[in-house]
């Protein structure tokens, strides 16, 4: 009887831009330039004051509720800047708004969407990417299906598809990463593992050495990046968009990063957090990395710092009043957006709303219509 081995794999780690912002020259060859650099970086700090501010909404009681993005920044902005922007389709989760941002999407969306108005997931036909994905999951079975569109279609375009390391536990993910790879579609799964899934950890959460190694069994090329170095992100990004547009199919990029804030403003993770890991992720923040590698290059200092925190203070103001200053969207609206002809029992319910739910007072001024039977 033969016995040999049939399989083995390995996986590579690619980094470029180290945590204290030395380059490696030789990899970083033909990815971002100085000036690109200094673009995303003046973007990070536009976004992280985006997010801080978003946060403070929630505390102040004017948004409801919201999964800050802090420390993913590069991860997010080095993955869409490899994308085509009005080409190339984003299907996102929650915590890559840098990268929708970068490809169009209104800030005061985002807010919108946190806030609960369903004008925030109405995506600009000029953009291409669908809405945030709430359900953990889903939305990859979604990018491996309009993938699968664009190879029946023959069109050059591919989607990049984010999630986060727990996603990869739940079957939505295989069944995509199935599909899309027998099916050949080009799509790039792009799991920004920030090493905790509210309170569970990467450890708990699989047994798996790494998450990238999950895409071998779908048979993808698959990598691990550093998620806080955006050449290393941009790189391994374009090399697999690269590929998908040539008929080469799916690829796996799992970018190392870490959650620096609370799972959502409904969550406190010290209560399950070690504060010293939290302390040595601090020091790997994309931010400080990317400004040093600037300041090396003389063209960074504390003045165009100043500038740029000025510039994002006003951006983020006028997001804000986007946002808010918006005519309050109807209750009634909710039947809207779903069926193209309602159905009758929620016609039903439409007509008897302010009638016949528990908590409205039928004698207010106005709701005295008794429900109507249909
Ligand atoms: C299908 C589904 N199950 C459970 C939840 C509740 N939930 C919200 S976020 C989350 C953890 C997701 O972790 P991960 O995929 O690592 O993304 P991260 O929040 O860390 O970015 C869970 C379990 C959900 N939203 N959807
Ligand atoms: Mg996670």
């Amino acid at each position: 009887m033969p016995q040999k081995v049939v399989y083995e794999a390995k996986v590579e780690y690619l980094q470029i831009l180290d945590e204290d912002g030395r380059l490696d020259t030789k990899l970083a060859k033909d990815t971002l330039s100085d000036e690109e650099v200094r673009d995303l970086y003046e973007k990070m700090v536009i976004y992280r004051h985006f997010d801080e501010v978003a946060f403070k909404l929630q505390r102040s009681g004017r948004m409801g509720t919201y999964p800050q993005n802090k420390g993913q920044e590069a991860a997010a902005l080095g993955s869409g800047y490899a994308a085509k922007k009005g080409k190339d389709f984003l299907v996102p989760c929650y915590r890559e708004n840098a990268a929708l941002f970068l490809h169009g999407l209104p800030m005061h969306y985002i807010l919108l969407h946190w806030m609960g108005d369903e004008r925030g997931n109405q995506i600009p036909d000029a953009c291409c990417m669908t809405p945030l994905s709430i359900p953990i999951g889903t939305q990859m079975l979604h990018a491996t299906g309009i993938a699968w569109a664009f190879k029946i279609r023959r069109e050059e375009r591919c989607t990049i598809t984010y999630f986060g390391d727990g996603a990869t536990s739940e079957g939505d993910f295989h069944e995509a990463m199935n599909f899309a790879g027998t099916l050949q579609v080009p799509c790039v799964f792009f799991c920004q593992n920030n090493q905790w899934a509210i309170s569970v950890p990467r450890e708990t959460q699989t047994a798996s050495e790494t998450i990238a190694q999950k895409a071998i069994a779908y048979g993808m090329p698959t990598i691990q990046v550093d998620g806080n170095d955006m050449f290393a992100v941009f790189k391994a990004t374009r090399d697999a968009l690269e590929r998908a547009r040539k008929g080469g199919g799916p690829s796996f990029i799992e970018a190392v990063t870490y959650r620096l804030a609370d799972h959502t403003t409904a969550d406190d993770a010290k209560r399950y957090r070690d504060p010293q890991e939290v302390e040595a992720w601090q020091k790997k923040d994309p931010l400080i990395r990317h400004r040093k590698y600037l300041e090396s290059k003389g063209m960074w200092d504390d003045e165009k710092q100043a500038e740029a925190e000025a510039r994002a203070k006003k951006i983020v103001q006028e997001v804000v009043k986007a946002a808010e200053s918006i005519e309050k969207p109807r209750p009634e609206d909710m039947f809207d957006s779903t069926f193209a002809e309602l159905p009758q029992e929620l016609i039903r319910q439409r007509e008897t709303m302010r009638t016949c739910s528990l908590g409205q007072n039928p004698d207010q001024l106005g709701l005295r219509t008794q429900p109507q039977s249909v």
